[in-house]
């Protein structure tokens, strides 16, 4: 698949996906939600990506549902169908890849877009980068997982102001609140996201993936089943090669070098 809204770079075991439509601050319309998709679609099943960047051309992140595209489509769309058959296939696909997802956030993350940053797993920011719930603004509830990541993340006081009032978080902010993990200087922001996302593909791929599965799947479960489940997936992490290695190059006292299997 040729994409024309989003660029797909695959570089040193890292895929960088960037939203590319910078005259709209990035807002997603159907050919953006459907070859970003495809993008982690094939970043699932080339084993040679062992880490994905998500990022923003220009000056924004993304705007969220590019509203005049929306809005053309007149009024009897389906506002739930355009939701299961775009965003939540494309958050799914996040959420279920089981390699590392880090959201270089460049600029603002309204919307959709908000949602999208944070079903990435580890977010860097930018120093004048935002987030904001725009959907008040236009009338509507939060959507894209915002009410499942969100409340998660900063608690729900904090989750639910932003959503009423659609204020924009500053990155400031949002590292204070636990939304993004760094904040650094927008021009850094690049290469400071490319060097961390080759220090997670060099690493164990295998046993960042189940880490991945572990804590999305046992958030809601009781202790006595996270117990179980952990030492379930322990098992796998346990039989594969870099488990090997790792002792191997601990006991060697080298640095290890793993395969991600
Ligand atoms: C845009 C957009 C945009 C189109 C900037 N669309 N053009 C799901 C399912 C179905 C329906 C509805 O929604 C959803 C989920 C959602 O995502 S709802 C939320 C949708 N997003 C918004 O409401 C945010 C709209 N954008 C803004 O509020 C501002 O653009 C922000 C605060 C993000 C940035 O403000 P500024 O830095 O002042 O930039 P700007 O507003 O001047 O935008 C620059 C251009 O981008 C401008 O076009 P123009 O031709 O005038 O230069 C905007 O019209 C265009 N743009 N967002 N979402």
């Amino acid at each position: 698949m040729g994409y024309e809204t989003i660029l797909f770079d695959v570089a040193d075991g890292v895929a960088t996906l960037t939203l590319n439509r910078p005259e709209k601050l990035n807002a997603f319309n159907d050919q953006m939600i459907s070859e970003a998709l495809d993008a982690f679609k094939k970043a699932g099943r080339d084993e040679s990506i062992r880490c994905v960047v998500i990022t923003g051309a220009g000056r924004a992140f993304s705007s969220g549902q590019d509203l005049g595209d929306f809005q053309s489509r007149g009024e009897k769309v389906s506002i739930a169908e355009h939701l299961r058959h775009g965003y939540h296939r494309l958050i799914r696909q996040m959420v279920a890849l089981e390699k590392p997802v880090l959201g270089a956030i460049n600029g603002v993350a309204a919307g959709a877009g908000c949602g999208v940053a944070l079903a990435a797993d580890i977010r860097l920011a930018a120093d004048g980068a935002s987030f904001m719930l725009a959907f008040s603004r236009i009338g509507l509830i939060p959507d894209s997982g915002v009410n499942w990541f969100l409340p998660r993340l900063v608690g729900y006081a904090r989750a639910y102001e932003m959503a009423i009032t659609a204020e924009r978080v500053p990155a400031s902010r949002a590292l204070e609140w636990g939304m993004v993990n760094r904040v650094v200087p927008a021009d850094q922001l690049p290469e400071i996201a490319a060097a961390y996302a080759r220090q997670l593909a060099g690493g164990p791929t295998l046993a960042f993936g189940l880490t991945k599965r572990a804590m999305n799947r046992t958030w809601d479960m009781s202790l006595d089943e996270a117990l179980a489940y952990e030492a379930h997936l322990q098992e796998v992490a346990g039989r594969s090669e870099d488990n090997r290695e790792g002792i191997a190059a601990f006991l060697e006292k080298r640095p290890p070098a793993f395969k991600g299997n």
